[in-house]
C-alpha cells in the first residue's frame, strides 16, 4: 500500500480537460482533489500560465515506481509530447509525483535521478505547496517541513500571491 501527493500541471490546449484526463486515468485511486489554480510559468517564462492542482491518491497495491508510470500514462492520455531542448518548456498535461508515503505513514526516499523522492524542487514552487496545502493543511514535504512554513517563509512564499484560484474550475466537475 502506498499513498502519494501528485502534483498536475498543464499550460496548453484545454487545460482544465488535461488535468480532467489525469484525474480519470487515476480512477478510484483518487483520495482528493484540491482547487485548481492559475500561476505564471516557473523557470522556463516564455511561455503560457498554467494551470495546476494536487491529488491525493492511494492503492493498496501500487510500489512507488506504479505512481510514476501511471503519471506517464496520464501524461500520454493528454498528448503530451517531450521536447528535449526544453525541460521547463509548455506541456498539455505534466504529473509530477511529488512524495510517497508507505502503509506506515514513512515517507519513500529515493535518489534515482528517474524518480527521485521526495520532488526536489517541490519546496521552491508555491504552485505545487498551495494546491498541496488545500488538501493537506497539516501536511509536511519529507525534508522540509510543515507547508505552512513552507508558504509562509520559504523561497516559495514570494511567490504564493500569484498563485490565483480558480473557484470556476473544478477537477471533478463534468460539466
Ligand atoms: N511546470 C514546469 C515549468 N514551469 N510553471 C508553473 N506555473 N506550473 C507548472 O506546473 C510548471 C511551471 C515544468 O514541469
Ligand atoms: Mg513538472
Ligand atoms: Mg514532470
Amino acid at each position: 500500500m502506498t499513498r502519494a501527493v501528485l502534483a498536475l500541471g498543464s499550460n496548453l490546449g484545454d487545460r482544465i480537460a488535461h488535468l480532467r484526463t489525469a484525474l480519470a486515468v487515476f480512477g478510484d485511486q483518487v483520495l482528493v482533489t484540491s482547487g485548481v489554480y492559475e500561476t505564471p510559468p516557473w523557470g522556463d517564462t516564455e511561455q503560457p500560465a498554467y494551470l495546476n492542482a494536487v491529488l491525493l491518491v492511494a492503492d493498496p497495491d501500487a510500489g512507488p515506481y506504479d505512481w510514476l508510470t501511471r503519471a506517464r500514462e496520464a501524461e500520454q492520455a493528454a498528448g503530451r509530447v517531450r521536447d528535449p531542448r526544453r525541460r521547463f518548456g509548455p506541456r498539455t498535461l505534466d504529473v509530477d509525483v511529488i512524495s510517497i508515503w508507505t502503509d506506515d505513514d514513512e515517507p519513500v526516499l529515493s535518489d534515482d535521478p528517474e524518480l527521485t523522492l521526495p520532488h526536489p524542487r517541490a519546496h521552491l514552487r508555491a504552485f505545487v505547496l498551495r494546491p498541496w496545502i488545500d488538501i493537506q493543511p497539516y501536511g509536511q514535504l519529507p525534508g522540509h517541513g510543515w507547508l505552512t512554513d513552507l508558504l509562509t517563509a520559504g523561497p516559495a512564499a514570494a511567490e504564493v500571491a500569484e498563485v490565483r484560484p480558480r473557484p470556476d474550475l473544478a477537477l471533478e466537475s463534468t460539466a
